[in-house]
C-alpha cells in the first residue's frame, strides 16, 4: 500500500500529535473535529501523527511532575476508537505510524513505560484485541501531505530521500535488527520514525521532495506546546507529557498556502486543546 496520504486543497484540517494512551486528550480531539466539521460544512479532517498508544501504567503517588496532569494508559481502547470514528467517516479521519505503533507491526520494541510496551499491551488486550491493533495500526501511513505546503511525519524530517516515492513505497517491515539503536540506521523508515531533529539542509531538502514547504511533526516532548526549528519545522504537543495548560493542537487551512512555519499563528492556526485552562501566551486565561 502507497504510505502518504494526500489530503486535499480545501477544508480544514485538524492535527492532534502524541497521544500515548490518553483517553481523555483522545476525546477532546474528537469533540474539536466534530466542532470543526460543523462550522465547515463537512468539510474537515483529521490527522494523527503516530504515537497513540503507549502511555505509562501508574497510580497516581507514582506519577512523576513533569509529566504533566494523571492519566492511566488507554492503549487499546484509543485505537479502537480512532478504527470506530475513522469507518464513520470515510476519507476525512487519518493516522500516521509512530515508533511506538511500529513496535507491533515489525519495529523495534519500545522500553518508555515498561521493558518491552509492546509485549505489555499485546498481554493485556488479548488475542483477538491484539489481532485488531495490529489490523488496524497496519493501515496507518508514514506521511501525509497537504497542498498548502504541510507534509506531517512522526519524528523529525531527517530522512535523505529523492522523492516522495521513497516514502509511499517504504516496507514497514523493513527493520531486520534487533534493538531500538539500529533503527535510526534503517533508509527512510528509522528517521521518519525515531529522530526527534533534523538539520536545516536535510530538513529543507526532505520538505521539497514530498513537495511541500514546512514540516510538522510530533514524537518529541515540547513543554511549551509547540517549537519552531528554522523557516522549515514545528514541534507540536498535543498531549503527551505536558500540562493542560501547555497543550495545542492544529487546525490548517487546507486551502491556503503556508510558506515558512511562522506563517501559523497562535489563536488562527495554533490553538490550545484546552482553551479555559490555556497560558496567556497561547490565547488563554492562566498566566505564563
Ligand atoms: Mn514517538
Amino acid at each position: 500500500m502507497a504510505r502518504v496520504i494526500r489530503l486535499p486543497d480545501h477544508g480544514r484540517l485538524i492535527v492532534c500529535t502524541d497521544l500515548q494512551g490518553c483517553l481523555r486528550d483522545y476525546r477532546r480531539i474528537v469533540e474539536i473535529f466534530h466542532e470543526t466539521a460543523a462550522a465547515h460544512d463537512g468539510d474537515a479532517h483529521l490527522l494523527f501523527t503516530g504515537d497513540l498508544i503507549h502511555g505509562p501504567h501508574l497510580s497516581p503517588d507514582e506519577w512523576p511532575d513533569f509529566l504533566g496532569e494523571y492519566y492511566r494508559d488507554a492503549s487499546g481502547d484509543v485505537v479502537e476508537a480512532f478504527a470506530d470514528l475513522a469507518a464513520r467517516n470515510p476519507g476525512h479521519v487519518h493516522a500516521l505510524v509512530g515508533n511506538h505503533e511500529h513496535g507491533h507491526i515489525g519495529g523495534p520494541h519500545t522500553a518508555k513505560f515498561a521493558a518491552d510496551e509492546v509485549s505489555l499491551l499485546e498481554d493485556l488486550l488479548g488475542q483477538a484485541r491484539t489481532a485488531r491493533l495490529k489490523e488496524i495500526i497496519g493501515e496507518f501511513a508514514l506521511a501525509a501531505v497537504a497542498p498548502c505546503g504541510a507534509v506531517f511525519t512522526h519524528g523529525a524530517p531527517a530522512a535523505e530521500i529523492a522523492s516522495i516515492r521513497d516514502v509511499e513505497g517504504c516496507d514497514l517491515q523493513a527493520f531486520t535488527g534487533g534493538s531500538p539503536l539500529d533503527i535510526l540506521d534503517t533508509p527512510v523508515l528509522g528517521p521518519i520514525l525515531w529522530a526527534r531533529s533534523a538539520d536545516v539542509d536535510v530538513a529543507r531538502a526532505f520538505v521539497r521532495a514530498m513537495g511541500g514547504t514546512i514540516s510538522i511533526y510530533g514524537h518529541d516532548v515540547i513543554p511549551e506546546g509547540f517549537e519552531c526549528v528554522g523557516d522549515e519545522q514545528m514541534v507540536v504537543s498535543t498531549s503527551f507529557g505536558v500540562f493542560d495548560s501547555n497543550k495545542v493542537y492544529l487546525s490548517l487551512d487546507l486551502g491556503a498556502h503556508y510558506k515558512r512555519v511562522q506563517d501559523l499563528r497562535i489563536g488562527r492556526e495554533i490553538l490550545p486543546l484546552y482553551p479555559d485552562r490555556a497560558l496567556r501566551s497561547l490565547g488563554g486565561q492562566v498566566p505564563d
